[in-house]
Formats: C-alpha cells, sequence, structure tokens
C-alpha cells in the first residue's frame, strides 16, 4: 500500500487516479488517504460556489469514468433529503465548517415515519464513508453562522437517488446536478423537449 501523504488537492486527484485504476476498490485505503489530505482553501475555493437557498454540487474531477468528485457547499441551515448512495460507495471529506449526519434504516414499506438509527457530527478534515448496505442518511448544516464544504467521493459516478419522506417514507427518484464543473458555472440547462412518446 502506498503511504504517501498528497500534499495538495491536485496531488490527492492523482493518487486517487492511481487507487481507482485497480477494479477493486479498498474502502479503508480510500479513506485513509483522503483523510492524510490537509484542507487548504486556496486549493479548492474556485469550486467552492455558494447559493443562498439550497447546497449546491460542483464538479471537480471525473476520475477517468471510474469516479466523481464533487464539491458541496452548504450554506447555514442548508440540508439534504435523505437518500441512497444508488449501489456506489460515498466518501465525504469536510474541507470546512461540521455538518450533521444523521443515519436511517432503509423503510419497510412505504408507510409511517422512518427509523432513525444514530447522528454524529462530521469534523473539519474527518472522512464519512456509506453505501447502501450500511443505510440513508441526511446531512445537513446546522451551524447558524458558518457555510460548510465537503469533497465527495462517488465511485461508481451515478446521476439519480431515491429521496426519502421522514413522516410517510414515501420515495421518488431525484435527478443530481452540477451547479458548476471544474470550476465554471453550469449554464442553465432547458429540460429536453418530449417530441416523440
Ligand atoms: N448525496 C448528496 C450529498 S450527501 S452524500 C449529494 O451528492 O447531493
Ligand atoms: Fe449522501
Amino acid at each position: 500500500m502506498d503511504a504517501r501523504k498528497p500534499k495538495t488537492l491536485e496531488e490527492l486527484i492523482k493518487m486517487l487516479h492511481q487507487i481507482f485504476e485497480s477494479n477493486s476498490i479498498n474502502v479503508e485505503e480510500v479513506q485513509e488517504l483522503m483523510e492524510a489530505y490537509k484542507s487548504n482553501p486556496q486549493e479548492w475555493k474556485k469550486y467552492a460556489i455558494f447559493d443562498q437557498h439550497r447546497y449546491t454540487r460542483n464538479l471537480v474531477d471525473e476520475g477517468n469514468g471510474k469516479f466523481n468528485l464533487i464539491v458541496l457547499c452548504w450554506g447555514e441551515g442548508h440540508g439534504s433529503s435523505i437518500h441512497d448512495h444508488s449501489d456506489s460507495h460515498c466518501f465525504m471529506k469536510m474541507l470546512q465548517g461540521e455538518l450533521k449526519e444523521t443515519l436511517f434504516d432503509w423503510p419497510k414499506g412505504e408507510d409511517g415515519e422512518m427509523t432513525e438509527r444514530s447522528h454524529r457530527i462530521l469534523e473539519n478534515n474527518s472522512v464519512a464513508y456509506i453505501n447502501d448496505s450500511i443505510g440513508l442518511h441526511r446531512v445537513e448544516n446546522v451551524s447558524h453562522t458558518e457555510g460548510s464544504v465537503s469533497l465527495h467521493l462517488y465511485s461508481p459516478p451515478f446521476q439519480t437517488c431515491q429521496v426519502f419522506d421522514q413522516r410517510t417514507s414515501h420515495k421518488n427518484v431525484a435527478q443530481m446536478t452540477f451547479w458548476s464543473k471544474y470550476g465554471e458555472r453550469t449554464p442553465f440547462q432547458c429540460p429536453a423537449p418530449k417530441e416523440n412518446n
């Protein structure tokens, strides 16, 4: 195993490319590598584009088709819905501030309140990991004074996930969109015209 520590975000990305050349991935190895990078805002600020109303997803790297690396910007009080991870690995490294992660069990049917299993605060530079066999989660910036920034690695990459209503357990499919790509704000996408069917 490669014990080198990435000194910059660029180095981290290079090392992730190397690790993901292999077809089998070692969750602990990826987690340790991402933890070893110490967040330097100078290196990621071009991706950290906030919105007033909700958290943003900013594409950093497409990992040679093996993974997506995304900077998420969470304004004060912003949070995700309860969601799954479409059969992918999800690594979440804190770059600034803190986030609250609440874990939920998969609902047994589409009826009644979802079961909250646990929650924790993710501190700066720490790396959380989840996949569908662990369960579902909600991620929130509960701070009233500070924006949070996190770096997410999803492998394989995915474009949709399932979102769940906490009260009823009802689920829906949600599209994942990018607020920016490679540091450039994504142009507004018109909905695809429905010509046939
Ligand atoms: N899955 C959410 C963030 S929490 S892992 C997203 O990528 O939008
Ligand atoms: Fe998630």
